[in-house]
C-alpha cells in the first residue's frame, strides 16, 4: 500500500525558491537541506543548475554535503539542460514539459507528437549517460491538458523503459481530489512506475488532492516547507504530515516529528515571513483551546478535541481562561496548578467577575492569577 511506503519529495529549494519572498543563500540552502534530512524526507529537489551559476554551485555543494536524501535536480525537456543536471551529480533528474493548449500555446509551442519526440531524445540520452539515476518524466499542468493527450504522451514515455517515475502536476492549482484520483488511478492501472504527485494551492485543494493521490495509488508527493512555491504555493510539508498522521501516525512515524517547528520557524524567518495562526501543527492557535465547554472536556481528556497530540511534535497546549467564553472548570485547573485551595463556590463566583471583566477585552493571565491568589490560600 502505497500509504505505508510513500516518500516525500521535498522542492523547497526547487518550487520554494519559486516563492515571492524566498531567495536562498548557499549556507541556508545547506542549512534547510540539513533541517529536512534529520526530519527525514526521502528527496530534496533542487533548481535547475541553468537558473543561475549560483544555482549549479549549490547543487553541487548540497550533493556534496552527503545527505541521506537523494538528492534531485527539475530541469526543462531539454538535452542542453539533461547534461548541465548530469554533470552536477545529482542522484535524480526530474525532466518536465508542458501539455496543455495553454502551455503548448505560450510556451514551448511543441506539438504532442514534437513532445514525445523530444522528450524520448533527452531521456534516452540521461539513461545512455547515467543507467542508476533516478529518472522522472512529469507533464505540466496535467489537469488543463487534454486526457487523450495526457495519456498519449505517458504511455509512449512509459514504453520506453527509461524511467522511474511519472509526474502528474496540478500546476494551477485548478483540480479536485476525484480528478486528481482519477488521474493517477489510471496511471497506477497503465504503466507500473512510481506515481508522483505536484500541486498547487491556488484553491485551496493542495492537500487533499495529495492525499487523493496517495489513495489512488501515487508513491511520491511534492511538498514544500509553509507551502512556499509560485503564487501562493503547494502542499505544505506540516499540511501533509497532519493529513496522514490524523488517519494513522504510523504513517509519518518515520520522520522526526519534532523537527517540523523548527523547520517551519526557519524557513519563515529566512522568508521574512510570520507562521500564518492557522498553519496546521505550528500555527499560533494550532492548540489553544477556548470555549469553557471545551476546556472542560479537555482537561478531561485532551483527545476529546485533539486529533493531533501536541507533545509528539515537541508543542504544548494552551487553555486560554481570562475571556468572557471561560469556564469554571478551567479556572479552577488554574488555581490547582498555582497551589490554591478554593472552594469551588469561590472559583465560580471569580470565574463570574474573570467573564464580566472581560466583557470588552480579554484578561491576561496574570490578571486571572491576581484574582485567584487574592482569594486563595497557598
Ligand atoms: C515549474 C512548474 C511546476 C513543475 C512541477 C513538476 C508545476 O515551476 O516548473 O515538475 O512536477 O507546478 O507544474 O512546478
Ligand atoms: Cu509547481
Amino acid at each position: 500500500m502505497p500509504l505505508d511506503h510513500f516518500s516525500i519529495i521535498e522542492s523547497t529549494l526547487r518550487e520554494g525558491e519559486q516563492f515571492s519572498t524566498a531567495t536562498f543563500t548557499t549556507a541556508q540552502k545547506l542549512e534547510i537541506a540539513g533541517l529536512l534530512d534529520d526530519f527525514g524526507v526521502e528527496m530534496i529537489e533542487m533548481t535547475s543548475p541553468l537558473a543561475s551559476s549560483q544555482s549549479e554551485a549549490d547543487i553541487r555543494a548540497v550533493v556534496a554535503a552527503g545527505l541521506r536524501p537523494r538528492i534531485l535536480t527539475h530541469v526543462r525537456c531539454k538535452r542542453e539542460d539533461a547534461l548541465r543536471a548530469l554533470d552536477t551529480g545529482v542522484q535524480g533528474i526530474d525532466i518536465v514539459i508542458g501539455t496543455s493548449p495553454q502551455l503548448i500555446k505560450n510556451s514551448h509551442g511543441k506539438s504532442i507528437p514534437q513532445i514525445i519526440a523530444e522528450a524520448s531524445e533527452v531521456l534516452a540520452c540521461i539513461r545512455q549517460q547515467a543507467p542508476n539515476i533516478i529518472l522522472r518524466f512529469s507533464t505540466e499542468d496535467s489537469f488543463r491538458s487534454r486526457e487523450s493527450d495526457l495519456l498519449r504522451v505517458y504511455l509512449a514515455i512509459a514504453d520506453l523503459g527509461f524511467v522511474d517515475r511519472l509526474g502528474v502536476a496540478d500546476t494551477v492549482g485548478i483540480a479536485t481530489p476525484s480528478r486528481v484520483s482519477a488521474l493517477v488511478g489510471q496511471l497506477v492501472r497503465l504503466t507500473s512506475l512510481d506515481i508522483e504527485f505536484h500541486g498547487h494551492n491556488d484553491s485551496g485543494c493542495a492537500i487533499a488532492n495529495a492525499y487523493a493521490a496517495l489513495e489512488a495509488g501515487a508513491t511520491h508527493i511534492d511538498t514544500t516547507v509553509l507551502g512556499i512555491g509560485e503564487r501562493n504555493g503547494i502542499t505544505p510539508l506540516g499540511g501533509l504530515i497532519a493529513r496522514l498522521y490524523t488517519l494513522d501516525i504510523a504513517y509519518v512515524c518515520k520522520y522526526n516529528l519534532r523537527l517540523l517547528p523548527q523547520i517551519d520557524r526557519r524557513v519563515a524567518e529566512i522568508c521574512g515571513l510570520a507562521i500564518p495562526f492557522g498553519n496546521y501543527i505550528t500555527g499560533a492557535s494550532a492548540f489553544i483551546h477556548k470555549a469553557g465547554i471545551h476546556a472542560k472536556a479537555v482537561l478531561a481528556d485532551p483527545a476529546t478535541y485533539e486529533a493531533i497530540n501536541p507533545a509528539d511534535f515537541g508543542l504544548t497546549r494552551e487553555i486560554s481562561i481570562g475571556h468572557r467564553l471561560t469556564g469554571w472548570n478551567a479556572v479552577r485547573r488554574r488555581a490547582e496548578d498555582l497551589g490554591l485551595a478554593l472552594d469551588d463556590a469561590v472559583v465560580q463566583r471569580i470565574t463570574r467577575q474573570i467573564k464580566e471583566r472581560a466583557h470588552d477585552q480579554p484578561l491576561s493571565l496574570d490578571e486571572v492569577d491576581a484574582l485567584l491568589r487574592a482569594e486563595g490560600v497557598a
